[in-house]
């Protein structure tokens, strides 16, 4: 087996070379072989500058994630550190790849750093549920000053080594190999004589800071860091470097850490760290199936849905042809990518040239002949199985052999829109997300028949898109639809029995949701879920309870946002209580003989997430879901569930399955079927143990 740390010397500069693939973690065997290697340069009287550098793609990308929740083992990170800013020679780290988190801070440490123009250096504990635990929150300041520290520690995200370069974190960008140019740079150090520069001993940048800094970043954050932990404590810790001398700084900033690292948020957005990784993974897949090459792309329906795909593609340098029969159809939704687009560059978050790119990358046409040379179409046309199914029969006469026919249906049989079709193999759903060009998840839906390389492909093509894709079997609504079905019900039932909209839409964005359920139907409008509804009445049981609410809104022509009015009334975009809203709903009460109760947050939000819990677990059983961390991943990534609470699943394991389970059987008790726990809950619940079994 290879050390972790390599050690070598090379014309009298010892190289430390971390070995620990796939990204280099700080476990405790590269901790310890950092400080042995340390230790064995400063006593070799032959060594005059000692250079830590990464084998493989990347410098250290942080702490060994893996290591966090057990008992930590000596040495600490701390101790690494202590040890570089003990040594007596000069240290210096050179940065490939992305140096991030404990990575950094061990480069924040040494006395110089030298970086390869491509790469990243970044503190994302924060994603983690975290802040740097081992300096970063006190060296970065001193380095670059609070603001900028601020801006890199709270958002948690990287920024290019050059621009990390020009604001005096990194000493010198490297042109050609990394290693001789760190090796050429520490000779330079020896040659010069310079004194070790140690970044704990710049106090400037953090001297007379106006206290203002942190009050006004705390309420620039105030919106998006609600319910959060990290965040705040990332902004204590920075706030600390400018008031306390380094080493009582440095107690602080663990003491922060730690608080992070034992509250349950952590846990949580860890398990999202993993699961979305995991998610990739599809069990059962040849090992030699190969995904298929997507270099060109169809897109079938100009509306919404099929522009923000067609974005998609766009955005990743493929090229795309909208499709749309009709021609005024076909003009607008090219009027609309091209204003999205321009919105972007008018924010800053895209440049020209960009916009540029991906219009000329974007083609409209109104023939099915002109579309059968794309390598994957996808099919984003009206949301009724007859539409579908003829639409899939012109895909098959036209299509080239082999090319991926997908469909972004929300709801539809997957093998029945296949069999319209003499190739189902290559026939499969890719459920994105509105706004499709912003939304992350998507949701590929596999069919009885589609292929392990229709099934390989699709997943590749979420990472070429940058979405986080999940891999669902074929049901009613799939993974997410599905679960939201309960979700809304009981939201709706709710109100019957004694909430207004603006309450439980209160509780479940207190609870952490993106958006409450009413303002999230308004705003993806009410006629979708009323004609869904109108179309399946004849399957309801006379006796079963059915919410009207809706309904008896869509009837006044109230379908939400884009009417002015649904849920609530809006004023521009903000959501007004309406006084007829609350007639309909007291009426609805009245005529289902309910009498109207105080209804505590607790309920609501048991009340509309346990059956999200209860649904998945369905799900899980019926292997629609292959991890309960896919259906995690789907409502963090598609449905604005927090991330600090890991997803509904992860969630009810944390409350303790148990807990979930006695709650639902008393629901059950009071409102009948719908609550019905799940098999694999009552299961695990009576098991003790969590959803994988353990
Ligand atoms: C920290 O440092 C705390 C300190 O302040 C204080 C400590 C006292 N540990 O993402 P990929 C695995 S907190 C363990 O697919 P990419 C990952 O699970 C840490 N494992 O590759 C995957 O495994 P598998 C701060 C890790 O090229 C494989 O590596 N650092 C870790 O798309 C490849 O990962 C971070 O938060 C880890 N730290 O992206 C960085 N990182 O193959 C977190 C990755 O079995 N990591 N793995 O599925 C990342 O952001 C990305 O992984 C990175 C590479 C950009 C590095």
């Amino acid at each position: 087996m290879t050390e972790p740390v390599a050690y070598a010397v090379k014309d009298g500069i010892a190289i430390l070379t971390i070995e620990n693939p796939p990204v280099n973690a700080l476990s405790q065997g590269v901790r310890a072989g950092i400080i042995a290697g340390l230790d064995k340069a400063d006593a070799d009287a032959g060594v005059s500058a000692a250079v830590i550098i990464g084998g493989g793609r990347t410098f250290i990308a942080g702490a060994d994630i893996k290591e966090f929740g057990k008992t930590p083992l000596q040495p600490y990170l701390p101790d690494v550190l202590k040890r570089i800013e003990a040594m007596t020679k000069p240290v210096v780290a050179a940065l490939h790849g992305t140096a991030l988190g404990g990575g950094f801070e061990v480069a924040l440490t040494c006395h110089w750093r030298v970086a390869l123009e491509s790469g990243q250096v970044g503190l994302p504990e924060v994603k983690l549920g975290l802040l740097p635990g081992s300096g970063g929150t006190q060296r970065l300041p001193r380095l670059i000053g609070p603001k900028l520290a601020l801006d890199m520690i709270v958002s948690g995200n990287p920024i290019p080594a050059k621009k990390a370069a020009e604001l005096g974190a990194i000493d010198e960008i490297v042109t050609g190999d990394l290693l001789e140019g760190a090796l050429a740079y520490a000779r330079r150090v020896v040659a010069e004589q310079r004194p070790l520069r140690l970044v704990r001993d710049m106090n400037d940048k953090v001297s007379n800071v106006d206290p203002a800094v942190f009050s006004d970043y705390r309420k620039s954050i105030e919106r998006k860091a609600r319910g959060f932990l990290g965040p705040w404590r990332c902004i204590d810790a920075v706030e600390v470097a400018t008031k306390l001398p380094m080493d009582e700084g440095l107690l602080k900033e663990r003491e922060y850490f730690f608080e992070c690292m034992g509250s349950p948020q952590r846990a949580a957005q860890i398990h999202a760290f993993f699961a979305e990784r995991e998610a990739a993974k599809i069990p059962g897949l040849p090992e030699d199936v190969q995904a298929k090459p997507i270099k060109s792309a169809a897109v079938l329906g100009a509306g919404t849905m099929g522009g923000g795909i067609a974005m998609n593609f766009a955005n990743a340098g493929i090229a795309v042809k909208l499709l749309d029969v009709s021609q005024e159809a076909l003009s607008r939704g090219l009027g609309v990518i091209e204003k999205n687009y321009a919105t972007s560059v008018a924010r800053g978050s895209m440049k020209q040239e960009a916009m540029d790119r991906a219009m000329k990358l974007i083609t409209g046409t109104q023939r099915f002949e002109d579309i059968g040379d794309a390598d994957i179409v996808v099919e984003a046309v009206f949301e009724e199985m007859g539409v579908k199914k003829e639409v899939f029969g012109k895909l098959d006469k036209v299509m080239k052999q082999g090319a991926i026919l997908a469909t972004n249906t929300s709801t539809l049989d997957i093998d029945e829109i296949a069999a319209s079709t003499k190739r189902p193999q290559d026939v499969i759903g890719t459920h994105f997300f509105s706004p499709a060009n912003v939304m992350k998840l998507l949701e590929n839906v596999r069919g009885a028949k589609s292929s392990p390389e229709t099934i390989a492909t699709v997943m590749a093509m979420g990472k070429t898109l940058k979405k986080v894709a999940v891999l669902a079997g074929n049901c009613d609504g799939f993974i997410g639809n599905r679960m939201l079905h309960g979700y809304l019900r009981e939201a709706n039932f709710l109100l019957e029995e004694g909430c207004s909209p603006e309450q439980i839409d209160r509780a479940l964005e207190d609870f952490g949701l993106a958006m409450g359920p009413f303002r999230m139907s308004d705003l993806a409008g009410l006629d979708v879920g009323w004609r869904i509804r109108k179309g399946k009445a004849h399957l309801r049981p006379k006796d079963e309870r059915y919410s009207k609410v809706a309904d008896q809104l869509c009837e006044l022509g109230r379908f939400g946002q884009k009417t002015g009015a649904g849920f609530y009334k809006y004023e521009g975009r903000d959501a007004v209580p309406d006084p007829v809203v609350k007639d309909i709903i007291l009426a609805a009460s009245r005529e289902q003989g309910i009498e109207r109760r105080e209804i505590s947050d607790e309920e609501i939000v048991q009340r509309c997430m346990y059956p999200l819990v209860n649904e998945g677990a369905k799900i899980l059983e019926e292997g629609i879901a292959i991890r309960s961390g896919d259906i995690d991943i789907t409502y963090l990534f598609g449905y604005g569930f927090p991330v600090y609470r890991g997803g509904p699943m992860f969630w009810a394991e944390q409350i303790g399955l148990d807990k979930v389970l006695a709650t639902i059987r008393g629901f059950h008790k009071i409102h009948g079927k719908f609550w019905e726990p799940a098999k694999l809950l009552v299961e695990r619940a009576e098991a003790g143990k969590g959803w994988s079994g353990r």
